[in-house]
């Protein structure tokens, strides 16, 4: 095989390991992720890579990702065998499936691709050695199997190689490290804590074995020694359990995250020589879910303010560094979070230590998703991944409940279905299944569900767990943004005893499109601002509610995705580079109390275009009692933010201008600076281009040309706009544009497009898409804005200053269906207006866009 020469070759690079398998006693480890080659099943061409790695950046550029097979070999050379020692292989992640070969000799496989395995691959050694792992994103009878993300492939997170005595803790226990650590009891006067510890004797005789545990407190003094002596038979493990109890415990909370260190010893008590060592966090904190009086940690009340997490960051995928999982905590914290819902899969190891050390509550789950499929096997792996998460991450103060499974009836048959009785049944008895290994597993945490907009829920009995979370998008797919706050007193009214959370709500924003009538679906970034100052204040304001996390973090990949931003879900408070939308400025307003928030919440629209007497609105988030805004140096006056947030209608000078908002929090002035533009309203006669967002009432800017395309309206003398018909948008892919959105919104059965203007030559081009036709949405659009099938089949007629340009045309002749295109006309305007006149053959015309340019 070629591979094998050219890693032959490499030899030198690989020396590093043979210090690790000579290293003296105790646990050695270390990452391996540098030096391996990695195909796709597709192809012969192995390329070096370092993990992390994911072989999907296709989903990046198109919908249909590769879902397959794919190999990453690595070879090292071992001076002599270690003995004496065990060497194990432990893989963070691997999705969705690994099967692991060492020296052509099969280790083992793993189902699952947001948790750890490890395997013990001692036996399998030799002087010179090569790892072959397979990993297969396409299984189907591994959960999840449908979902609004991306199912990246690949060995995305680290790959240790761990070096232990032959006597150790137990590393072969679900990719955890066979120790557990709880605190049953809580309270401020005293705290239980109990730890479990696995020990194996991999030696051929019975050995005789200490285990010490030292308990630090927050400041690392030392508090606690517990011992205890076992011996374990060859080739046995054994558990010790260790309880305490710490008097006037330091408690742990977002707010002061006071984390006691572990530090638990293997030793050989005679020799008195240490065998393995491992250190842990843990943290005091009791708290509870009420169904009238919502979340209270520590014993006072407590609403939960957090914002779900996807992974995924542009262009890595989910090949994420341990440090930009740490920078998003960062981030979340910032906002003034103090929760954190890390969904829809376990997440990166570091990310859950930073919870713990900066202060974030957090829910974790697996990705159980829109239906349980009947497929073999699905079941034994959905719990053997949870199991594997609450093993893995048993540790970490920060975790206070346990999910399980998401909107899992979203794409079930419905009740009126005749398939409808068995997938009930199946849904039902895997939850029962999964709540009791949770509660076996941990009975010192909730569990949770998140539910979509149906009472079904409760009705088929998956109110089973402790706390219902309610994913709710009223206002965005659905209904109103006053039925959310109905949705959830009909709840209340009906179940008053149910815990309840708000686990999803949010509204997507595309930082090209801007409104000053926002509406649900214009993707405008008004209308996401809209929504969440609806939704905060009724959560914030609501005993029952225990809190709530915003749907999400950042704006993330999904390859299947359309709408404004395709293969993104951009309903992200960051953008996925993680710079801040202003939006989360609104949050930071509301949530963070020890600090003053004021922000000029228009970075997302810094260039505006109008007449200079026309009013813009700058809105401010601030969590202050009162602000001013100077303009250029001019005061416009004060205002008192309601529901942190106040908006100044202002006029703006033509060109920058510099706005600073002010205040002051307790004495102490607080600023903030941000430069705005304003151009003039296009002049035709100066040869500006005049460019028109036909359908809609947003105004849109192109990121390739800067071009804004002005929001529609209709015709006026001496002006320009649409004379009769009626808007309508779609949120299905427009191809061969950057422009999607300007094609997405149209007007139909329109009359004409009439623009004034003084005589001579121009260039009038018109927008168009055939957009009949539209792609299967994802299962979670519930078909808001898909007005596409109303123009299918339309003919009709173009004549542009009494010149027919088009005769009998269609915007899918060709077959271009969803493709935008442009044509562009030279006319001669010889009555003071060019009037784009319409005559539908069939059907119904439609424009999406028109652009005038004098010559
Ligand atoms: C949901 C899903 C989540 C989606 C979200 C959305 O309810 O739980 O996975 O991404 O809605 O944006 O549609
Ligand atoms: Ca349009």
């Amino acid at each position: 095989m070629k591979i094998m020469t050219r890693l032959k070759t490499k030899l030198s690079a690989l020396l590093p390991f043979i210090g690790l398998l000579c290293a003296q006693a105790q646990r050695d480890m270390k990452t391996i992720n540098d030096g391996w080659f990695f195909r796709k099943a597709s192809t012969e061409n192995w390329q070096p890579v370092n993990v992390p790695h994911t072989y999907n950046l296709d989903a990046y550029s198109q919908r249909n990702y590769y879902m397959g097979k794919a190999f990453y070999q690595k070879s090292f050379v071992l001076p002599e065998v270690p003995q004496g020692k065990r060497c194990f292989l432990k893989i963070d992640a691997a999705s969705k499936a690994a099967d692991l070969m060492l020296n052509g000799q099969k280790i083992g496989s793993h189902a699952g691709g947001y948790s750890a395995f490890t395997f013990d691959i001692t036996p399998y050694l030799q002087k010179n050695n090569t790892i072959e792992i397979t990993v297969d994103n396409s299984r189907k009878d591994i959960t999840p199997i449908s979902a609004d993300f991306t199912f990246w492939g690949g060995i995305y997170r680290d790959v240790w190689l761990i070096t232990t005595s032959e006597q150790h803790f137990n590393l072969l226990n679900h990719g955890s490290d066979g120790i557990f650590i709880s605190t049953p009891h809580v309270d401020e006067k005293e705290a239980t804590i109990e730890i479990r510890s696995e020990i194996t004797n991999d030696a051929t005789e019975k050995a005789t074995l200490e285990v010490i545990h030292q308990i630090y407190d927050p400041q690392g003094k030392l508090q606690q020694t517990l011992k205890q002596r076992l011996s374990v038979k060859a080739g046995e493990t054994q558990t010790v359990r260790k309880t305490s109890a710490i008097g006037q415990p330091q408690l742990w909370s977002p707010e002061s995250p006071r984390l006691y260190e572990i530090v638990t010893t293997l030793r050989n008590p005679k020799t008195g020589m240490e065998l393995d060592r491992s250190t842990h966090k843990t943290g005091f904190r009791w708290f509870s879910f009420d169904g009238e009086k919502g979340f209270s940690l520590n014993g006072k009340p407590y609403k939960l303010r957090g914002v779900n997490r996807h992974q995924d960051q542009a262009p890595v995928g989910v090949a994420l560094d341990d440090e930009a999982h740490r920078r998003d905590i960062r981030l979340i914290k910032e906002m003034g979070c103090n929760f954190i819902r890390i969904a829809h899969y376990p997440q990166d190891d570091a990310l859950v230590e930073a919870c713990d050390e900066m202060g974030l509550l957090a829910w974790e789950e697996i990705p159980i998703i829109n239906i349980v499929p009947d497929t073999p096997g699905y079941d034994d792996n959905c719990e053997t991944n949870l199991t594997e998460m609450i093993r893995q991450h048993y540790n970490h103060p920060s975790i206070i409940a346990w999910g399980y499974m998401n909107e899992i009836l979203l794409t079930a048959p419905g009740p009126d279905r005749p398939e409808w009785p068995a997938c009930r049944e199946r849904t039902v008895k895997l939850a029962q299944r999964l709540e009791k290994t949770l509660k076996q597993e941990d009975p010192y945490r909730a569990s949770v569900m998140a539910f979509n907009m149906t009472n079904l829920y409760n009705e088929i009995g998956l109110d089973l767990v402790d706390v219902s979370g309610w994913n709710l998008y009223h206002g965005w797919y659905v209904g109103q943004l006053n039925d959310f706050n109905r949705w959830m007193e009909d709840q209340h009214a009906r179940y008053p005893k149910r815990p309840t959370i708000i686990s999803e709500w949010g509204a997507g924003s595309d930082r090209r499109l801007h409104s000053k009538h926002p509406k649900a679906f214009d993707f405008s970034i008004e209308y996401q601002q809209t929504y969440v100052e609806h939704y905060l204040p009724f959560i914030e304001g609501t005993e029952y509610i225990s809190g709530c996390t915003y749907w999400n973090f950042i704006d993330f990949n999904v390859a299947a995705r359309q709408e404004s931003m395709p293969r993104v879900n951009n309903k992200g408070l960051f953008y996925n580079d993680r710079t801040p939308k202003d939006v989360s400025y609104y949050f930071k307003a509301m949530w963070r109390k020890d600090t003053p928030v004021l922000h000029i919440a228009s970075r997302d629209w810094p260039i505006r275009t109008g007449d200079i007497n026309e009013k813009h609105p700058v809105k401010i988030y601030t969590n202050l009692d009162e602000v001013e805004l100077i303009i250029n140096g001019k005061s416009i006056g004060k205002q008192r933010p309601a529901n942190c947030h106040t908006v100044f209608n202002v006029t703006l000078p033509y060109g920058t201008s510099t706005l600073k908002a002010q205040g002051d929090k307790n004495g102490q002035m607080v600023e903030d600076v941000m430069v705005l533009r304003l151009d003039a309203m296009p002049d035709l006669a100066k040869g500006d281009e005049l460019a028109i967002n036909v359908g809609s009432d947003c105004a849109f800017t192109s990121d390739v040309s800067g071009l804004t395309w002005l929001p529609d309206q209709p015709y006026s003398k001496g002006s320009w706009g649409y004379i009769e018909g009626k808007a309508r948008s779609t949120t299905s892919e427009i191809e061969n544009t950057t422009d999607g959105p300007l094609y997405q919104t149209w007007r139909e059965n329109l009359r004409a497009y009439q623009i004034d203007a003084p005589s001579g030559t121009y260039e009038v081009e018109l927008l168009m898409a055939d957009v009949s036709r539209s792609r299967p949405q994802l299962a979670n659009l519930l078909g808001r804005g898909d007005d596409g099938q109303a123009i299918a089949d339309s003919r009709f007629n173009i004549t542009i200053c009494g010149r027919r340009v088009e005769t009998d045309f269609s915007p899918a002749d060709g077959g271009h269906y969803r493709q935008a295109f442009r044509r562009r006309y030279i006319i001669q305007n010889k009555e003071n207006k060019i009037d784009v006149l319409f005559e539908t053959l069939k059907g119904k015309c439609h424009l999406a866009g028109i652009k005038i340019r004098k010559l």
